[in-house]
């Protein structure tokens, strides 16, 4: 099928390419031998009108990119030569839920995702870009979501006159420019048109009016204009994760918001896991608690020889920065510390001596800059709120490559086999920290489709309020939650060896709203999950799931923590709290009920759940300790 065209009109699209191109980047393009790319580079140069074209082919070009950041502001320099930091500005700090939209033919709808009617958006769009990049430098990469030649692995093409998200790609992706030459015009990619549009004196997007990230999802093409937020404008993150997902919906394999980390367990064995968790919920903090890393956001899963692999698509870190500290995450506080990774941060707060300060940085912080101007202690909004030094989605990019922990595996064409799925959100007082589903289809639709959790600061809307999230996937979606979950169900047929599935819940409060948890137990709880995926330790059944012997735990808590797991703990965090419980089926069941497209199964096993609780509940009351399920 032909690829959507910026411009409908003929004209000499060769001589709009020699015109805005030196003869080096023409003759670079034109080694890919593709017309239909050419064209539509041309089309995008005569609608945006770019002062200039520089085109990203080999890691030769980076410090070019990087210089080119640093010239324009986008990114200003520390005192370390290699770190760099970036802002967005108070009100593009986020991902920008209402103005993400999939757009879609005939202006079809699908319950809970933010739809869009094609024909209107590409012509809104078209609009916004006309002469948008005049006076800039146009930047044009190619990259592969994946390992390079993976059967995995997707390719794409990013435009884009903001030499900061440029930069990120070439820190976060791999560079594919080879395969592009090798391929073309047998190569199928997807296309990221960005612009950040007029900047401010800050430098920051200044038409947050006409913020837009259109997906064009059935030609693999997205549209992201006034706008600088990573989330919102690196092709190759949240808006290729979106085409991903399609993709696999289309083929029947699966692209998920997981990381993909290593645990190691007795005998120095590996057992692989993917976890998925809503930003801002210790997705980070758990990969690198782990032993080794593949990755930590995406995760592209297929069937290989009847077992389920995984691959990182990846190969760097958007990673949120609020609260990393030496105590909890020693690991990533060294990464971040140390001048010789080379390091975007974003929203953070840059001192006038030129250092980097993020909530969780040793030292006080002093007066220099941050997301929103010039910051001094004690600073106040219009409002009279206190602006925090750093923002709480303040982030870091940084290549998986300066890594201690980077899994050996992580460039394996084949991926790596996939055990055990986590999944955990933001939940104060429902799931225990860690659960064993009871079987793949529990799992999918009790932990996986019933996954709620508190917003966080990564989207552009007030936090702390309780959502469901399925799959922690719900705001990259493009099909329906009933797709996607029927998707997983089929997805058992195709594997001889379903990974097991987990819940952790690392948010669990006590009467007095503390969370109950250190950020190190995590360790114990994957430790824990290894074990059962090799059914090396028993577990105690309950109306919701498989939950540790207490026993187990005190030796796993004394082993990798040196610390006393008491009884009493254990019977506060794995207590059955039954009416929460109860009053969760109730509000994901409502949920459920107005997408027509839902499994029925989805009901017969939230139903089930909501029998066997009532049981216990009968017997033993609304709150139910752990021991009381333990019968061995
Ligand atoms: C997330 O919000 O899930 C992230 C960061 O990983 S963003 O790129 O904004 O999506
Ligand atoms: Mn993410």
């Amino acid at each position: 099928m032909p690829r959507t065209r910026l411009l409908d009109e003929e004209y000499d699209y060769m001589a709009v390419l020699e015109a805005r191109m030196s003869r080096d980047m023409l003759e670079k393009l034109l080694r890919i031998r593709d017309p239909e790319l050419h064209r539509w580079i041309a089309d995008v140069i005569r609608v945006t009108e770019p002062a200039m074209v520089y085109l990203i082919t080999s890691e030769e070009d980076f410090e070019y990119v990087r210089k080119a950041a640093l010239r324009n502001r986008e990114e200003l320099p520390t005192r370390y030569p290699r770190h760099t930091v970036h802002f967005d500005g108070p009100r593009d700090i986020a991902r920008d839920r209402k103005n993400t939209r999939i757009l879609l033919p005939g202006g079809e709808k699908i319950p809970f995702i933010n739809t869009y009617d094609r024909d209107k958006g590409l012509a809104e769009i078209r609009e916004l870009l006309r002469g948008i990049m005049r006076g800039r430098e146009m930047f044009i990469g190619f990259y592969c979501f994946g390992p390079k030649r993976s059967p995995f692995t997707l390719h794409a093409v990013q435009i884009t006159d903001s030499a900061y998200v440029a930069h990120n790609e070439n820190i976060l992706y791999r560079l594919c420019y080879d395969e592009f030459v090798e391929k073309a015009p047998n190569l199928f990619y997807a296309r990221f048109i960005h612009s950040a549009g007029e900047r401010g004196e800050n430098g920051w997007s200044k038409n947050i009016d006409k913020r837009r990230i259109y997906v064009d999802l059935h030609d693999y093409t997205v549209y992201s204009v006034n706008t600088q937020y990573g989330g919102n404008t690196i092709g190759l993150k949240k808006l290729m994760f979106r085409l991903c997902i399609y993709k696999g919906y289309l083929e029947g394999w699966l692209c998920e918001h997981m990381f993909i980390v290593g645990v190691r367990g007795p005998g120095g064995r590996l057992t692989y896991f993917t976890g998925a968790f809503p930003a801002g919920c210790g997705k980070t903090s758990t990969a690198f608690i782990s032993d080794t890393i593949v990755g930590d956001d995406l995760a592209i899963i297929k069937p290989v020889n009847g077992v389920p692999h995984g691959v990182n698509p990846e190969m760097g870190m958007f990673g949120i920065i609020d609260g990393v500290n030496p105590r909890d995450d020693p690991v990533l506080y060294k990464l971040l510390t140390d001048p010789s990774n080379e390091i975007i941060f974003s929203n953070v707060l840059l001192t006038d001596d030129g250092e980097v300060w993020w909530n969780g940085k040793e030292g006080e912080p002093r007066p220099g800059l941050n997301y929103a101007g010039r910051w001094w202690p004690g600073k106040k909004d219009e409002n009279g709120r206190e602006v925090p030094p750093s923002h709480p989605n303040a982030r870091f990019t940084i290549s998986l490559r300066s890594l201690p922990n980077l899994d050996p595996r992580v460039d394996d064409p084949m991926g790596v086999p996939i055990s055990a799925m986590i999944f955990g959100g933001r939940d104060p007082d429902t799931w225990v920290p860690v659960e064993e589903a009871f079987d793949w289809v529990h799992g999918i639709i009790t932990k996986a489709a019933a996954l709620e959790s508190e917003k966080t600061a990564a989207i552009l809307e007030k936090a702390g309020v309780r959502e469901l999230n399925p799959f922690a996937i719900l705001d990259f979606l493009p099909i329906s939650i009933g797709k996607f979950i029927q998707l997983h169900l089929d997805f058992a047929e195709k594997v001889e060896k379903l990974p097991r599935i987990f819940s952790v819940n690392y948010f669990l409060r006590d009467e007095q709203g503390r969370y109950i948890a250190e950020k190190v137990d995590k360790r114990v709880w994957l430790k824990w999950m290894e074990l059962r995926v090799h059914g090396d330790v028993d577990a105690v059944r309950t109306p919701t799931g498989l939950i540790p012997v207490y026993q187990d735990l005190v030796k796993l808590f004394e082993e990798h923590l040196g610390k006393d797991y008491p009884e009493s703990r254990y019977e506060k965090e794995f207590m059955l709290r039954v009416p929460q419980h109860l009053a969760k089926i109730e509000r994901v069941w409502k949920v459920y009920e107005q997408i027509p497209d839902t499994p029925k199964v989805l009901f017969d096993v939230l139903r089930k759940q909501k029998e066997r609780l009532k049981e216990a509940q009968s017997r033993w009351g609304d709150y139910i300790s752990p021991f009381k399920f333990d019968r061995r």
